[in-house]
């Protein structure tokens, strides 16, 4: 079976869109978005309804998390929370937080093991602190230079490569496939095991929109 994984999505559906109809997903392919679906970018509904229409699965990220404890109450929500709740028609702001809350924060099969954040490479997978698998807590740099889980890790949340539109790649260990498409990269779509790759050019900066 093949997985493919698609980077930080963040409100960005025109380049979401094209990247699904390049790589035309098969029903059989296991389809993993890396999360950080909203926040930042210029269109979160659609691609709120881009997500229901796919058979997908999520990890949580950390503007996932500002959501869902924004509501709850635990906290204020950050001020492109704020934004993007106010984009989106009620509907489909409540079935964005549903999603949410369903997002489970690491992904593993016998190929891979993806998280939207970090790990520690010492602990078991099901005994990470969650807000280091979300991205909402940060490991040192060093974290991922001599990692190897003894299959890909495959990652989003940041940016690792010098070139804003390039995954960081350390074949058959780490995959780094955020790529700032809402800062004016590229969205990058990656397949395991074959590792092939694919990118649509981010149309502008979304960052400088406000
Ligand atoms: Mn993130």
């Amino acid at each position: 079976m093949k997985t493919i994984l698609i980077g930080d999505i963040h409100a960005c559906s025109r380049e979401f869109s094209a990247l699904l109809e390049r790589i035309g997903p098969a029903r059989s392919d296991q389809l993993i978005l890396m999360g950080d679906l909203v926040n930042k970018g210029p269109d979160p509904a659609g691609v709120i309804r881009t997500v229901r229409s796919l058979n997908c699965l999520c990890l949580r990220g950390n503007h996932e998390n500002d959501h869902l404890n924004g509501p709850a109450g635990l906290s204020k929500l950050k001020a492109e929370s704020e934004l993007t709740k106010n984009a989106m028609p009620l509907e489909e702001y409540a079935a964005y937080l549903a999603l949410a809350a369903a997002m489970p924060l690491y992904f593993e099969n016998s190929d891979l093991i993806a998280v939207h954040g970090a790990l520690d490479p010492v602990l078991p997978l099901d005994q990470q602190p969650a807000d280091l698998l979300t991205g909402d807590i940060t490991p040192p740099p060093s974290w991922k230079d001599d990692i190897n889980l003894g299959r890909p890790l495959v990652v989003g949340h940041k940016r690792y490569s010098r070139e804003q539109a390039e995954p960081f790649i350390v074949e058959g260990r780490f995959y780094g496939i955020d790529t700032g498409c809402v800062y004016g990269g590229a969205l990058t779509a990656l397949e395991l095991p074959s590792g092939e790759l694919w990118q649509v050019r981010a149309a502008r900066d979304y960052s400088t929109l406000k």
